[in-house]
């Protein structure tokens, strides 16, 4: 059947997992479906041929709008690229995956968002509903696509979503049951411009609910906070700092609180530093919004060790233990992963810019790492500034495998080697992924055979 809203003619721009659920719900659902991605690549060319579809690889050209009447847009595509204003121009409708998947399901969504934090505490949250009895969808920023599984939504299903705000961008109406704002740091200005613009991005999560809503907004971020008056959501607060917040989600005198029940012991988080217990609190604020028992929620959290990439611990050999925490894109989030050890660190970063200030960082890294080996293209300015701030142990490497030769010189035993880029991956690696298992197979390699 065609659906009426959808039109006959589609065009996909940008055709990774989020385009491929796209042009696949869209096909499902009768429409033509072209693609154009700016890059022409073997997988590319196969994922076309095994959907069945046209398009356009390696560029697109205004005559790819000619007979289209939507426009679906993947989320690493700029919300003004050239051929989207193109489209706005001829009146054609634009749209993305996530703005499609809001206008079709029916079900509750749970909506996360923030700079840091937001695929740990989606990933939690979702075992945290499913610990509680109910049925999970779980996908978006966190690499699962969604659109292509909507339909196939039971009617008691609830669905959990890491927002970013490429994706929030897109969506005309994210329409949240609940909504969580972990936190908002300068992050991808060099798409959004202004830190302003970005927070707005953010906010756009919980200014579209309704009064039956609940927005989870962390009491300790300013940024995040302030979008107290711009819901009409109920607002539940969460803080590691603040106890006495009334109706809140806390950690208090060691223990998590959902209001005045206590949910489980701090020391039984697996996770490490407090910007986890933070996301830990938002959680469990949303299994307590979901009406769930608190019990099965406290289990859910003792028994989630946390995810690939996110300070995770390669291995602890000769007594030193290498982290991989390539998740880590902005300096915020290798704050957080230096603040969470109270051992020696070497520390590996560097990246491609995404237009924030180097100067905080060098200095956080200064006071806090022993050593700094640095890669990719912020390695050099990276390294110049921390000897500035009178850090004498400083290097670039070349490469990754260089990084943990030279770290693991640098490194003795009862100290921590952490990978914690604080940058993009985009220069040296296909992504974070990429750069995670890059730097495990390397740690493995260079360090773990040795010490076998
Ligand atoms: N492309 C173009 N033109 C462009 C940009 C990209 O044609 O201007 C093409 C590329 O050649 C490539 C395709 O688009 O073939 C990639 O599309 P995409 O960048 O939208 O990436 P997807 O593979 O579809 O993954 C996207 C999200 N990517 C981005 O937002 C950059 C994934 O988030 C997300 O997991 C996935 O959809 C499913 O929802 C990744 C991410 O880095 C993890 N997110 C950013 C972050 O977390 O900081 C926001």
């Amino acid at each position: 059947m065609i659906a009426p809203s959808l039109g006959r003619r589609a065009l996909v721009i940008g055709f990774g997992v989020s385009g491929r659920a796209s042009a696949r719900y869209l096909r499902d659902h009768g429409l033509a479906v072209r693609v154009a991605d700016r890059a022409d690549t073997p997988s590319l060319r196969a994922a076309l041929a095994e959907l069945g579809l046209e398009g356009r690889l390696g560029g697109y050209a205004p005559e790819d709008l000619d007979g289209v009447d939507l426009v679906v847009v993947s989320p690493g595509v700029p919300w003004d690229l050239p051929l989207v204003e193109a489209a706005r121009g001829r009146g054609i409708r634009i749209t993305s995956e996530l703005d499609l998947f809001f206008s079709a399901c029916r079900q509750p969504v749970v909506g996360i968002t923030g700079t840091n934090g937001k695929t740990t505490t989606t990933a939690l949250a979702a075992d945290l509903l499913r610990a509680g009895g109910l049925r999970v969808l779980r996908g978006g920023n966190i690499g699962e696509p969604v659109l292509d599984r909507v339909d196939r939504l039971e009617a008691d299903e609830w669905v959990v979503l890491e927002l970013s705000s490429f994706q929030l961008e897109s969506i005309a109406r994210p329409r949240l049951r609940i909504g969580a704002v972990l936190n908002v740091t300068a992050d991808h200005l060099d798409r959004h411009g202004t830190f302003e613009r970005y927070r707005e991005l953010k906010a756009k999560a919980v200014r579209s609910m309704d009064a039956d809503g609940v927005a989870l907004l962390n009491r300790d971020d300013p940024a995040a906070w302030s979008m107290r008056s711009q819901t009409a959501a109920r607002v539940i607060p969460f803080s590691t700092r603040e106890p006495s917040i009334g109706e809140g989600v806390v950690a208090e005198g060691g223990w998590v609180r959902a209001g005045s029940t206590p949910v489980l012991p701090v020391a039984a988080i697996q996770l490490k530093g407090e910007h986890n217990v933070s996301n830990v609190l938002a959680a469990v604020g949303v299994g307590w919004a979901a009406g769930l028992a608190l019990e099965p929620m406290a289990e859910a959290v003792r028994s989630f060790s946390g995810l690939e990439h996110r300070l995770e611990l390669v291995g602890d050999f000769g007594g030193i233990r290498w982290y991989n925490d390539s998740k880590a894109t902005t300096p915020e989030s290798t704050y957080r992963a230096l603040e969470a050890f109270s051992e020696p660190i070497v520390l590996i970063a560097g990246g491609r810019s995404k237009g924030t200030d180097l100067a905080p960082l060098a200095r956080a890294i200064a006071a806090r790492a022993t050593a700094l080996v640095a890669i990719g293209e912020t390695g050099p300015e990276l390294v110049e500034r921390v000897r500035g701030e009178g850090m004498a142990s400083a290097a670039v490497a070349p490469s990754l495998e260089d990084a943990v030769r030279q770290a693991r010189n640098a490194a003795s035993a009862g100290s921590v080697v952490l990978l914690s880029p604080a940058f993009a991956s985009y220069d040296m690696f296909r992504d974070y992924e990429d750069r995670g298992r890059r730097f495990k197979a390397a740690v493995l390699e260079e360090v773990g055979s040795r010490a076998s």
